[in-house]
């Protein structure tokens, strides 16, 4: 970040403020991370902090501290609104367009108090008084760290900060197997360990306390995955249907597309989900190397993200998307 941005938000958070911290819809564990961490390092300087998000977090992140206070747009718009347009400053975190946050983005439209921005994504929108976006980062946990750092305020990490902190990196970073964690990454993990961070524990939290019916999900999954050899491709799709049979709830898909990336030879993997609610197939994309997701998520699905991981989204049947998606791989050279 710009040093006149730092000692700009240095001023601005010198005197206590009402500051509300947005993360994107349906966040996952480096958005609910940084935005908690903000959070306990704002109230920690006496602020009067609030996280909101636009619709529902996974269980499993439900043990990260004061999730519990975190309030949700979808579940009481007009007072969330009400809050979100009467803050001194806002902050927006592993986002960086509006419409990541769905319906959530008319509100934010009309904000008039100064915005911060933290993100590790491709091609910011132009909506933040300050920006801190930097593609390099595997995570916006991490560039949280780094800017508490740059405001000189390490001395007030703690393990509560520290504990949040971690979970996006961990996350995010695939528990450090993606190309984007570096020794900067680790160095900033020793530190969070020195602070006094569980890191074993949390690493349960998050991938040890599945439930009976996700394993059973995952199973499903796992039969539906097809291979595409001579394309160095996996896919998996789920039907409501069988979300519906193995008691889905949010959070349960989370990681699954992964497992496609563990086949040899495979160095892109994908997963459909139908949601039959929204009218939606919703999906991840995950590579290996340098065959850019984003790129392919954009040009076909509506979507993006990073180079190895993306999502996108399509209105077709779940039949005619994995027809779209097998016959635009057709058309594509992965390496
Ligand atoms: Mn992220």
């Amino acid at each position: 970040m710009k040093d006149e941005d730092i000692q700009a938000i240095q001023k601005l958070l010198s005197t206590p403020k009402k500051v509300v911290i947005i993360p994107h819809r349906s966040p996952d564990g480096d958005a609910m991370g940084s935005t908690l961490g903000l959070y306990h390092f704002l109230l920690k300087q006496n602020h009067e902090a609030i996280v909101i998000t636009p619709n529902e977090f996974p269980d499993f992140l439900a043990w990260l501290p004061a999730s519990e206070k975190v309030l949700i747009y979808e579940k009481d718009k007009e007072n969330t609104a009400k809050i979100i347009l009467d803050a001194d400053l806002v902050f927006t975190l592993d986002f960086n367009a509006f419409h990541r946050t769905g319906d959530m983005e008319q509100v934010l439209k009309k904000i008039t108090a100064p915005i911060i921005m933290i993100d590790h994504h491709q091609k910011p929108d132009d909506y933040a008084k300050y920006m801190f976006s930097d593609t390099k980062y595997g995570s916006t946990c991490e560039m949280l760290f780094h800017f508490i750092a740059d405001l000189g305020a390490k001395s007030l990490l703690d393990k509560t900060i520290a504990t949040c902190i971690y979970t996006g990196i961990v996350t995010d970073s695939g528990s450090f197997r993606f190309p984007s964690t570096t020794s900067t990454t680790h160095r900033v993990v020793a530190d969070l360990i020195d602070i006094g961070i569980e890191n074993g524990a949390i690493h349960n939290s998050l991938f040890d306390d599945s439930s009976y019916s996700r394993l059973q999900l995952l199973g499903q999954a796992l039969q539906n995955m097809k291979i595409l050899l001579d394309k160095k491709t996996s896919y998996i799709t789920l039907s409501q249907k069988e979300l519906d049979v193995n008691n889905y709830v949010k959070g349960d898909t989370e990681g699954i597309v992964n497992y496609g990336l563990s086949i040899k030879g495979v160095v892109f993997a994908a997963i459909f989900i139908e949601h039959r609610e929204e009218n939606i197939i919703k999906i991840s994309f995950r590579s290996q190397g340098s065959f850019d997701v984003n790129q392919f998520a954009r040009e076909h699905f509506n979507g993006g993200g990073h180079i190895n991981a993306a999502g996108g989204k399509s209105h077709l049947s779940l039949k005619d998307t994995v027809a779209k998606f097998e016959e635009i791989l057709a058309k594509t050279t992965i390496n």
